[in-house]
């Protein structure tokens, strides 16, 4: 099964954080992008986050990748105040495609392909580095990130 994951922190030890997802991951990372400093999407009056993308090829099914991203979560206390807001780690799934098919998913749980990464710059632009080649909704992601309105583009720096 090859995934798409988005991980993103703004509090505590940022780097450490995503580290703890690399590391999980290590054995199976097929296609990784730089870690960008990003805007807080959605509610503004927060820390920066960093966020990269992992492109992994991985056995099982999509709900036990999920809780692999859940422990990595709790390990790291997760701590998320309100919805949108300041979170210790953040590990979603983005896309997932299996035999060359993608999985649809309308679980609340799982809903794939992520809702929203279509129009995430925090998702859209690493995932674009990691994964050059990429389609969501039939569409490339060059072609998304170029759709983004360039506010959004704006303060998502490599780094
Ligand atoms: N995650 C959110 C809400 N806003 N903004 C940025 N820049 N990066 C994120 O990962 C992020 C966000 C909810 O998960
Ligand atoms: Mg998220
Ligand atoms: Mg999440």
């Amino acid at each position: 099964m090859h995934a798409v994951l988005s991980i993103g922190s703004n509090m505590d030890d940022r780097y450490a954080l995503l580290n703890t997802v690399i590391e999980e991951f290590k054995d199976e990372i097929v296609a990784q992008s730089s870690i960008y400093s990003t805007p807080p999407w959605g509610i503004e009056d927060q820390d920066e986050f960093l966020n990269a993308v992992l492109v992994v090829e991985v056995e099982g099914t999509p709900l036990e990748l999920l809780r692999r991203g859940q422990k990595l979560e709790e390990a790291a206390e997760r701590v998320r105040v309100r919805k949108w807001g300041p979170r210790t780690l953040d590990v979603d799934i983005v896309q997932i495609i299996d035999n060359g098919e993608e999985i649809l998913s309308e679980d609340p749980e799982l809903t794939l392909p992520h809702p929203w990464a279509w129009q995430r710059a925090f998702v859209l632009i690493p995932w674009l580095e990691a994964e050059p080649d990429a389609v969501l909704h039939g569409t490339t992601i060059a072609e998304h990130v170029d759709n983004l309105d360039p506010t959004d583009i704006e303060g998502v720096t490599k780094i």
